[in-house]
């Protein structure tokens, strides 16, 4: 756990959110700041700033996994969802602890802005 870390202290229960999902190694929250009907947030308990931090790929798969976990327990995966992970700061990252956004309930556009 990183102190200073906001999604630290949201996966701890120190801070509060709407949790939708939880395993032993991640937890998923809806976003403060929601752009579609679910706009969820998935993250690791153990905190890796960036994407690119994590260096065990089978952690990254099961992410990607859980993500799916989520869609399904969402009722959006049958109409189809986005996964996102933004990753510093051209990449639109704002919060240092890495996280996938899993967005749906909406037709998604492309390119992404
Ligand atoms: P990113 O730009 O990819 O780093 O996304 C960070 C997201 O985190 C952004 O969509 C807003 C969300 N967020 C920031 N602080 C909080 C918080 O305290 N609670 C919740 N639920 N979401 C937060």
């Amino acid at each position: 756990m990183n102190s200073d870390c906001i999604f630290c202290k949201i996966a701890s229960g120190e801070i509060p959110a709407e949790l939708v999902y939880q395993n032993e190694e991640f937890v998923a929250f809806r976003d403060l700041n929601p752009q579609a009907p679910v706009h969820v947030l998935l993250i690791p308990r153990n905190h890796y700033p960036t994407v690119t931090d994590m260096e065990d790929p089978a952690v990254i798969g099961r992410a990607i996994q859980a993500a799916g976990e989520v869609a399904k327990k969402l009722n959006i995966d049958n109409d189809g969802f986005r996964l996102v992970i933004n990753c510093r700061d051209n990449g639109g990252q704002t919060v240092y602890h890495m996280h996938v956004h899993i967005l749906g309930g909406r037709f998604m556009t492309w390119p992404p802005g």
